[in-house]
Parts: structure tokens; C-alpha cells; sequence
């Protein structure tokens, strides 16, 4: 259970009507346990209106009958007691601080519901919705179904009793007519919604199945005359669950003041696990459906597991992720320079380019370094570090060199090309990024036009955050869409500076798509023409073409590649 999101039940109850009485429209989203109510709840978009941060998200929880029956295996007919029922709402109040409508289906008898309001309230809940059906009652959205309606005194002397036992003002009995879901019209819908108002119930929701959202529009229209001639003011609700091309902007200019989306988390899980469980029987492992999965650690994150852990660590420095520079192979272009001793080696302003890394890594707190030696290997040293050998460097690609180390990589680890000098700031960045893969990348590719016959990591982001006719335009994650060297340079938005970090999960992403690739292909294989040379970037794009998710640090400028004389002129000129 996460306790970020706690809170005491009468810090809770009062919000909805709070929220009413500010003349919000209420977005609400459907739970059935504690993992999905800390999604309903904690659910975000960001955007921008103008030069204003905008943050979207659902304003309450619905806690649904038939999606709690459904994650119980169960059709929704009243056949789950309210025991249970409570025991669901209460896990879900355990691990969410946002208002809860609790869908009471019909309430029981006067006496049943007295118990319903008492215990709902006493949880914490803001709201029941009882609707006008005969117990046991069915649900409403399944064509040719019997619906039985109560008369309508009768639910509201039920109306009146749940009235009497409720103990603060906070409560809030919302009365739901199933009048158009049993055919009985609008004039219906229209008296039984003047007689609950009358027995003071709190708001009136209107329940429809149509595809339509004409005829809840034309009972919006209504019961604003109702309202007035009452002189009442008592909010309206609706679940456009089948109408669901109208926007919570429309339903809110027609007269509604809470929108509640009432099965989409339970029906999208469910989708999944289907496709899931199909896709490992075909493939008889699961290793396919690992995309269509969240990672692991995004559940731990979710329900707190991962603060945990922080607590845990709290005296240890979590920083010492390992940082494997892969240095194995010949810059032929820099022979001149290198006096036959390996790039890394190279002096620039009196101290070699890996003793440059080295100081860099080791003030963001980056200690445990290993290089990959190959070419002019016994030339290779450094204070402090670990160094491994590729001896094969010339038969395969830097990729190859990296899983030399590959011991390195069990709990996450960073990658740092060999000839790339990197401003402090940058590693530090990078350590702030909580994602699995992160890939450090230069934007100054939008600004510039790419350097003649110079080969370059290009990144193609997901999101090209042009202008946008929305009005709120948002923030979009940096994710990575396409990478590689025969990216055309002017379709590029990034470029990859040679810097990566990969969690424990993004590890072992990167470790398993690799082993794949090796074991079971053969010939061409992304951008390289043999898997035998292919590259980090083509097991990227690899990865990316799985599925999994590739983010990128956006940067501009900071870093130095040493790739030709120029560079080491400029290197020497910089430092
Ligand atoms: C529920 O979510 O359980 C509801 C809404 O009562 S509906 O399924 O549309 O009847
Ligand atoms: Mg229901």
C-alpha cells in the first residue's frame, strides 16, 4: 500500500461537494481495487494554456458495481454482498486521498440502505448512487434485459430513510433513473426525478444505453425547468458510456455537473491480459508479450515499493551506478595523433581523454568505471578503474566491447562512448532520470544543418512538438521513435552524444533483446549490414521496434566528440 496519497475519511468526505459548489464539472474515474484506484487517482496530463502550466486529471473515483462484480468474477446483479463490496471501497480508500462515488445499485430495502449510508460515510465516501430498479436488480447496459422498476414512492421513502441516518452535511444520496434504460420515456424520468428531489435527495443522475446522447441532452433540458420551478438547485449526473462521443465540454454547457467514465480501466485491463495470455501460449514464453507488459517496476513504483527501497537506502549513496566505457576499437582518422597508443589515450591540454571522463564521472559520484581495452590494449591505464579486454575488437562492432562487460550490467549501469568530453552537469541530469532507458541527446540538429562526411547518431523523437491547434498543447514525454547514422540528417530532431544510462529493468531489456538478436538472426539487421557488426544503435531500434520504451535527455551543446584533428584543436582551445 502507498501512503503518499492517505488521507482521514472526514479530510475526504466533503471534497465533492466542494468541488460542486466551485462549479467544477466532476471527471470521474472507475476503480475495482487498490492498484486502479491509485491509477484513477494519481493519472495526469500536462499541458500548456497560453504560458500556463495546465495539469488535467479525474476529480473523483466511481467504485462500480458491475466492474467490482467483474474483477470478482462475477455478473453484476447485486450477487456480491455489500460486505464485500465495502471491503473493495475500503481498499481502495486506503491507497487514493480523491472523493468517491460509491454506485449502491438499488440500495437494498429502507433498511438495508440505512446501514449503506451509515458505513459509506463513516469510510470516508462522498457520495451513494442508488438507482430506481427492483432488487436484485440487472444491469442497465445489456440489450433486451428485464428491468423492473420500483415504484416510485417507494424509493423515495428509501431516499428519506438514507436521509435520516446520515451523520454530517458532507454526504451526499444521489438518486439514478432507469428510466430510459427500461423504456418508459422521459416524462418518466421527469416525474420520478420531481418526487426523489422532493424526498430531498441530493442530485438526480440520468442513466441511458443509447448511442445517443439526444435523449439524456433533452432530460438536461428538463430538469433545469424542474430545478427552477422547485427553486432547487441539486447537481446532474451522467455515465456516457455507450454516447461516448460527446466531450465533458459539451455535457457541461447541457446542465451536467459530474461525468463518470464507469468500466474503462477494468475493460482495458481486461483486454490486455487477454492479448497477453494469447501471446505467450503461441509463443510458448513470455518473452513476446514482454512489450504488451508494464515493466515490473512500474507497478513497484505505483504501489509505493519503490519509496521503500529509498527509505531503505537512505543512507546509502544510490549513485554509484556502474559506467562502462567501451574503448576497444582504432580511430584510424586519428593515427597521426595517437603515437600507436588507443584513443582514450590521447593527451588533450596535458591529461589523456579517459583521465578527462574519469574526473567528470567521479564528481557526479560515478565511481565505478570500466573500459573496454582492445587495439594498443597494454597501453591502456587509468587510477581507479577497472579495465577489461576485447581481444576480438576488430572482428565486431563498440556494442560487442560493451557486453564484454556485461557482469556490469545486473542492477543498471551507464554507457559513455570513449571520445566524448562531457560538461559536469550533463551526468548529473542524467542520474535524475527515473526512467529504464535514457539516451542523452543534442538538439542542436534543429538549429544547425548536419557537418560534411561526419557520421552521427541521429534521433528521430516520437513527439516533434509542432504547433498544435489544441488549445492546451502538451507536454509530451521525450521518447525516442528512431535512431541510427543513415537517419536523412534534416528528418532528425536529436543527436545521440554517445551517453546512456539504462536501469536494472532497462538492462535487462537491453541484455535479453541482445542475447535474441545474436542467437536467433542472421544477415542484414537494422542499419548494419551483418548482425556480426551490428551496433548499439541498431539494437536500440531494435528494441524500439519490440516495443520498449527508449526516452532521451534532451540537451543542447555541453559535450565534444574528438573524432577528428579539428576537434582536437577545438578540445584544446576549450579546456
Ligand atoms: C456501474 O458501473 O456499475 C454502473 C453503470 O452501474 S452501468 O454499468 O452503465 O449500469
Ligand atoms: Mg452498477
Amino acid at each position: 500500500m502507498t501512503l503518499i496519497n492517505n488521507t482521514l475519511p472526514e479530510v475526504r468526505r466533503g471534497k465533492l461537494k466542494s468541488l460542486l459548489n466551485e462549479g467544477k464539472t466532476v471527471r470521474v474515474m472507475e476503480a475495482h481495487n487498490g492498484l486502479s484506484g491509485i491509477v484513477a487517482n494519481d493519472a495526469q496530463v500536462e499541458g500548456l494554456m497560453g504560458d500556463t502550466q495546465v495539469i488535467r486529471e479525474f476529480d473523483a473515483i466511481w467504485e462500480s458495481s458491475l466492474t467490482d462484480s467483474a474483477s470478482k468474477g462475477h455478473p453484476d446483479i447485486e450477487v456480491i454482498s455489500f460486505d464485500s463490496r465495502l471491503h473493495t471501497i475500503n481498499e481502495i480508500l486506503a491507497v487514493t486521498n480523491k472523493p468517491m462515488i460509491v454506485d449502491g445499485d438499488t440500495g437494498g430495502d429502507a433498511n438495508n440502505f440505512e446501514y449503506m449510508v451509515s458505513k459509506l460515510e463513516r469510510a470516508g465516501v462522498s457520495a451513494v448512487i442508488i438507482e430506481d430498479k427492483v432488487f436484485p436488480k440487472r444491469n442497465s447496459l445489456e440489450a433486451g434485459m428485464q428491468q423492473t422498476l420500483q415504484e416510485p414512492q417507494v424509493f423515495a421513502q428509501k431516499i428519506r430513510r438514507g436521509k435520516s441516518v446520515q451523520a454530517t452535511g458532507d454526504f451526499m444520496i444521489i438518486a439514478r433513473l432507469e428510466s430510459l434504460i427500461a423504456g418508459k420515456g422521459l416524462d418518466d424520468a421527469l416525474e420520478r426525478a420531481r418526487i426523489y428531489l422532493e424526498a430531498g435527495v441530493d442530485g438526480i443522475m440520468i442513466h441511458s444505453k443509447s448511442k445517443s446522447p439526444d435523449e439524456i441532452l433533452q432530460f438536461a433540458k428538463s430538469y433545469k425547468q424542474l430545478l427552477s420551478e422547485l427553486n432547487l438547485e441539486k447537481p446532474l449526473v451522467c455515465v456516457p458510456t455507450t454516447y461516448n462521443n460527446i466531450t465533458e465540454e459539451e455535457l457541461s454547457a447541457a446542465g451536467f455537473h459530474i461525468v463518470i467514465y464507469a468500466n474503462h480501466l477494468l475493460r482495458s485491463a481486461y483486454k490486455s491480459m487477454m492479448e497477453v495470455t494469447k501471446t505467450i501460449l503461441l509463443n510458448q514464453r513470455s518473452f513476446e508479450a514482454d512489450p504488451l507488459c508494464a515493466p515490473v517496476r512500474d507497478i513497484f513504483q505505483a504501489v509505493g515499493f519503490l519509496d521503500i527501497k529509498e527509505k531503505d537506502q537512505q543512507d546509502e549513496q544510490s549513485t554509484n551506478v556502474p559506467v562502462i566505457i567501451p574503448a576497444a576499437g582504432e580511430d584510424p582518422s586519428l593515427r597521426p595523433f595517437l603515437n600507436g597508443k588507443p584513443k582514450a589515450m590521447m593527451e588533450i591540454a596535458g591529461k589523456t581523454l579517459l583521465d578527462r571522463q574519469i574526473h567528470t564521472l567521479n564528481t557526479g559520484n560515478l565511481n565505478d568505471i570500466t573500459v573496454v581495452a582492445g587495439f594498443a590494449h597494454d597501453k591502456m591505464h587509468a587510477e581507479g578503474i577497472t579495465i577489461l579486454e576485447n581481444l576480438d575488437y576488430k572482428n565486431g562492432s563498440m556494442l560487442h566491447s560493451l557486453f564484454v562487460a556485461r557482469e556490469k550490467m545486473n542492477n543498471g549501469f551507464i554507457m559513455l562512448y570513449s571520445d566524448i568530453l562531457l560538461e559536469d552537469h550533463i551526468t548529473s541530469k542524467l542520474l535524475d532520470c527515473k526512467e529504464d532507458i535514457v539516451l542523452v541527446a543534442d538538439n542542436t540538429t534543429q538549429y544547425h544543418p548536419a557537418e560534411e562526411g561526419k557520421i552521427q547518431d541521429f534521433i528521430i523523437s516520437k513527439h516533434k512538438h509542432k504547433p498544435s491547434r489544441r488549445r492546451i498543447s502538451f507536454v509530451y514525454e521525450n521518447i525516442v521513435a528512431k535512431i541510427g547514422n543513415k537517419i536523412v540528417p534534416e528528418t532528425a530532431t536529436h543527436e545521440f552524444i554517445g551517453l546512456a544510462k539504462f536501469s536494472k529493468t532497462g538492462a535487462e531489456q537491453f541484455v535479453q533483446t541482445y542475447q535474441d538478436c545474436v542467437q536467433n538472426y542472421q544477415g542484414k539487421f537494422q542499419e548494419a549490414d551483418d548482425i556480426a557488426q551490428f551496433t548499439f544503435t541498431d539494437l536500440i531500434q531494435e528494441m524500439i521496434d519490440r516495443g520498449f520504451l527508449v526516452h532521451f535527455l534532451e540537451i543542447h551543446k555541453g559535450w565534444l566528440e574528438i573524432h577528428r584533428e579539428e576537434d582536437i584543436a577545438l578540445a584544446n582551445q576549450f579546456l
